[in-house]
C-alpha cells in the first residue's frame, strides 16, 4: 500500500517587518514551481471571530488587558490545529507566517510571565523547521511603513528581539538562524536550499508537538 507523504511545517519568525511574509511568499511560489503541494498561512489568522477581534487590537482600535489577548493569540492557533494537522498529513507542506513562538516573545517583552504564556501553547504542533529572519531593530525602523501598528516602536522591538534570542536558545534543535539584513534573493536562495533538504527529512515522520 503507498502511503502519502507528509508536508513539511516551516515557519518564519523574527520582530515586525524582518520579512516574513515577502520570504513566506517567495518560497511558496518557489515550490508551486516544482510541483510541491503548498499553502501559505499566516498568525494571527484575522478572518475568524478571533482573529477579527485580535486585529482591532493590534490595530489599536480595542484595548483588552495583556492576559486576555495573549490567550486570544493562542486559540487562534488551537482553532486551526486540525485544519493544520490534515493539511501536513495528507501532504501538504505549510508555510506559515509567525506562530507560537511570536506568542511567546510579544508577551514576555511586556513583562509577562514566560511559564505563564508558555503554558497554553503545549500540545500545539511544532513546527519542522524555524526559520528566525534576525537583524537590528536598526535596519528593521528603515523598512516600509514601520510605526502603523501596535508593537512597532524602537523600545518594544528591541524587547522583542532580546526575547526571541532567548527562544532561539531553548528551541535551537530546529531553529535556524538567516541573516535578515541580506537582500531579498539571497535569502530567498538560501531558504530553498534549507527547505528540500527538510522536505526529505520529514517525509516518514510524525508530525511533532510542542512540549512546553
Ligand atoms: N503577534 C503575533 C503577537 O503579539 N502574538 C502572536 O501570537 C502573533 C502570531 C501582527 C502583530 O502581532 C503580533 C506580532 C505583530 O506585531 P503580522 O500580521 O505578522 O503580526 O505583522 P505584519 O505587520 O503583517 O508583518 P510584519 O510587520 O511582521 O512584516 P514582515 O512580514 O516581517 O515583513 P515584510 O515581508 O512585509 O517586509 C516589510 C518591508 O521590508 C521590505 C519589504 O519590501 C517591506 O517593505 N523588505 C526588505 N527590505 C530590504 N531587505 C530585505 N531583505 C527585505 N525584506 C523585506
Ligand atoms: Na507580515
Amino acid at each position: 500500500m503507498s502511503q502519502i507523504k507528509r508536508g513539511a511545517f516551516i515557519v518564519l519568525e523574527g520582530c515586525d517587518r524582518c520579512g516574513k511574509s515577502t520570504q513566506s511568499r517567495k518560497l511558496v511560489e518557489y515550490l508551486e514551481s516544482c510541483s510541491i503541494p503548498v499553502k501559505y498561512m499566516a498568525f494571527p489568522e484575522r478572518t475568524s471571530d478571533i482573529g477579527q477581534v485580535i486585529n482591532a487590537y493590534i490595530k489599536n482600535k480595542q484595548e483588552l488587558n495583556d492576559e486576555t489577548i495573549h490567550l486570544l493569540f493562542t486559540a487562534n492557533r488551537w482553532e486551526h490545529k486540525n485544519h493544520i494537522l490534515n493539511l501536513l498529513n495528507s501532504g501538504t507542506t505549510l508555510v506559515v507566517d509567525r506562530y507560537a513562538y511570536s506568542g511567546l516573545a510579544y508577551s514576555v517583552a511586556k513583562g509577562m510571565s514566560k511559564q505563564w504564556c508558555m503554558s497554553p501553547e503545549s500540545g500545539l504542533p511544532r513546527p519542522d523547521v524555524v526559520f528566525y529572519l534576525k537583524t537590528n531593530v536598526a535596519t528593521l525602523q528603515n523598512r516600509g511603513q514601520f510605526g502603523e501598528e501596535r508593537y512597532e516602536t524602537e523600545d518594544f522591538q528591541t524587547k522583542v528581539a532580546r526575547c526571541f534570542e532567548d527562544i532561539y536558545e531553548m528551541e535551537k534543535s530546529y531553529w535556524q538562524l538567516i541573516d535578515a539584513s541580506q537582500s531579498q534573493d539571497t535569502i530567498h536562495d538560501s531558504l530553498r536550499q534549507k527547505v528540500l533538504e527538510v522536505l526529505k527529512e520529514v517525509e516518514n515522520t510524525e508530525v511533532n508537538v510542542l512540549d512546553w
